[in-house]
């Protein structure tokens, strides 16, 4: 082939191409793998797009010049092996008694043609086999010289197949072809398969020949009056009707020749006008192109779907995660962790009995007198600080289980959900195995934290006597109990014995920093503490969001389909529009 300067129209083509490279990309990387309503069914819808898009609609665009690939499609024992034979005139594909016959595909062409239907070409997912394998992953190429150039017959399974390979594979030929030859039978012609078929095609505006197959003589009319005003009620009124009497069929089960005559020369004439046969081509191209544009628009509605469940899962976790958070941070500054071995362990530190009997009265008179009253016992320290470290650890635990549940029982409710806990394979419903662990040892480095905020607070009053009285380990707990009493309003009258016993640390705390260093330093030590469940929380939520993440749920997606489809469409538009300048040129030409 010479190089020729490229044309407007390969140019337009090139264009085209490349455009619907980019949607084959957009559509193959979508990622459609929750369960929202509807999601199968897309994810099927998508996987014909993409198969369409490799197995006719590029290969076709790239190799215009291409011979029309005719597929003999319809129900099963419609007849369609032995039309193929009685065409061909040999038999070139098997007929049979048992239902479905036709497993692997053969595709008859013209030895001339033989370079146009290898695997490269089209239907590059079928082996190629030079004889019958029933294997319905390989494409049985035949030659035949009554084939005519120009043209290839191929010969499918049944569309309403028992078996779903066969269904799957007779709608992926006839989606890979520019001319369907559909054949039914007088029995069968008002089944609801066929015309599911037929109905597709005619929104896509494939190209459409009908055969009336097996058709007794005294009822063709009848029948073949009746299925035209099918065709023409369901939008085919311009496809090509033929009808084949029933007749006898000889030792190789053909017809005689002279009942698919008629079939014979519309197809021997398609091929010998190229004209005629590129209209056939670009009409059903035009309309598969135009198709594949309007159904990405649907794809890109389910990657929506897809996006809007996903961020729905995403927020179920984080209302549960954020809210344990919340919770700790609430129960942690209220009072209540100021009951039980805490406060028991507090009190036995601090002492109780005629400071507390004077705290109503007195809070102002305690901050002079508490340092007098209060004796810092180093091993009575110690013991406050290990039920603090349970007291929190308790409280810590408990509400991640809390989350836990909470997040598995709303992915629960919703059947995506479902799923994903179900594939992920993990018992996400309650918290980690090492987060017990893991939460003692954050409660005590929050421990060893607020020790070193009290020895640097301290720093310069290491030497007074009140610091000595208590001690770091003694003041930090103080500060700890001050922390669990932050928003319970521990002052005056509100005391309770909890709050009285907070009341005691902090004038305890104030004795030796003075008000602010307390208000200071308790504000950093619960701020510490939030920072600290916090991320404790977080490694637990990530064990849900990752299961989210590795979805590969993608919020560019919608958006890029929707981009890559305009661009088809503007590329049709402006093609239409240069044929129809093209068309007017010529006429004033004329
Ligand atoms: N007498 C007669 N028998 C026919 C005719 N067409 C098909 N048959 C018989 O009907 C049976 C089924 O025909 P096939 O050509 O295998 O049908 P098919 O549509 O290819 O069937 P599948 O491959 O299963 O989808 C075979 O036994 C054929 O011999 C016909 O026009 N006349
Ligand atoms: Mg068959």
């Amino acid at each position: 082939m010479s190089a020729q300067p490229p044309s407007s129209a390969t140019t337009s083509s090139a264009e085209m191409v490349t455009a619907l490279v980019r949607l084959r990309e957009a559509l193959a990387g979508v990622a459609l793998p929750l369960d929202v309503p509807g999601a199968e069914q897309h994810r099927k819808t998508r996987g014909e797009m993409v198969d369409q898009l490799e197995d006719y609609v590029l290969p076709r665009l790239i190799q215009i010049e291409a011979p029309l690939l005719t597929v003999v499609g319809g129900s099963t024992g419609a007849g369609k092996s032995t039309l193929v034979n009685s065409l061909v005139g040999r038999r070139v594909t098997e007929p049979g008694v048992l239902r479905p016959t036709t497993r692997s595909p053969v595709l008859v062409h013209n030895p001339a043609d033989v370079d146009w239907f290898d695997k490269e070409r089209i239907l590059p997912g079928l082996a190629r086999t030079p004889r019958a394998t029933g294997d319905p992953g390989a494409l049985q190429l035949v030659a035949s010289d009554n084939v005519p150039e120009g043209l290839a017959i191929l010969d499918a399974p049944d569309i309403d197949s028992v078996e779903e390979r066969n269904r799957v594979l007779a709608a992926e030929l006839l989606a890979a072809a520019d001319l369907w030859l559909f054949v039914t039978s007088a029995a069968r012609y008002a089944d609801q398969v066929p015309w599911e078929f037929l109905k597709a095609a005619a929104d896509r505006s494939t190209a459409v020949a009908i055969v009336l197959d097996r058709t007794p003589p005294d009822a063709v009319a009848e029948v073949s009056g009746h299925l035209a005003r099918m065709l023409t009620a369901r939008g085919l009124r311009d496809s090509p009707l033929f009808a084949v009497v029933e007749a006898a069929v000889d030792e190789d089960g053909l017809l005689a020749p002279e009942h698919v005559q008629e079939i014979r020369s519309w197809l021997g004439s398609l091929a010998a006008d190229s004209t005629a046969r590129a209209a056939v081509v670009k009409q059903t191209l035009d309309g598969a192109v135009r198709s594949l544009s309007r159904r990405t628009h649907d794809i890109a509605d389910a990657a929506g779907d897809q996006l809007t469940m996903a961020t729905r899962l995403r927020e179920d976790v984080d209302r549960a995660y954020d809210e344990a958070i919340e919770k700790i941070d609430d129960a942690s500054a209220d009072g209540s962790l100021l009951r039980g071995e805490v406060l028991a362990r507090w009190q036995e530190f601090v002492g109780t009995g005629e400071l507390f009997r004077n705290l109503e009265t007195k809070v102002g008179w305690l901050r002079d007198r508490v340092v007098g009253w209060v004796r810092g016992k180093p091993m009575q320290a110690e013991r406050v600080t290990v039920a603090v470290e349970s007291g929190l650890e308790t409280l810590i635990l408990e509400h991640a289980e809390t989350a836990a549940e909470r997040a598995e029982a709303s992915w629960r409710s919703v059947q995506a959900g479902h799923h994903l806990l179900e594939d992920s394979g993990r018992d996400l419903g309650r918290a980690s195995r090492d987060f017990r662990q893991r939460a003692e040892r954050s409660v005590r480095d929050w421990q060893h934290g607020v020790l070193e905020m009290v020895r640097t607070e301290g720093a310069d009053k290491r030497t007074t006597a009140r610091f000595l009285a208590f001690g770091v380990n003694g003041l930090s707990v103080a500060l700890m109990i001050v922390v669990f009493a932050h928003t319970a309003g521990v002052s005056g009258a509100e005391v309770g014995i909890a709050g009285g016993s907070a009341v005691v640390g902090q004038k305890l705390l104030e004795a030796v920093f003075g008000d602010q260093a307390v208000r200071r330093l308790a504000a950093a030590a619960r701020q510490d503490l939030n920072e600290r469940v916090t991320v404790l929380m977080d490694e637990e939520r990530t064990r849900y969001l990752e299961v989210l993440d590795g979805l590969g749920i993608d919020a560019g997606d919608v958006d890029s389909l929707r981009a890559v489809s305009r661009r088809v469409d503007d590329l049709r538009f402006r093609d239409s529009g240069r044929v129809f300048e093209t068309a007017a040129a010529e006429g004033e030409d004329a």
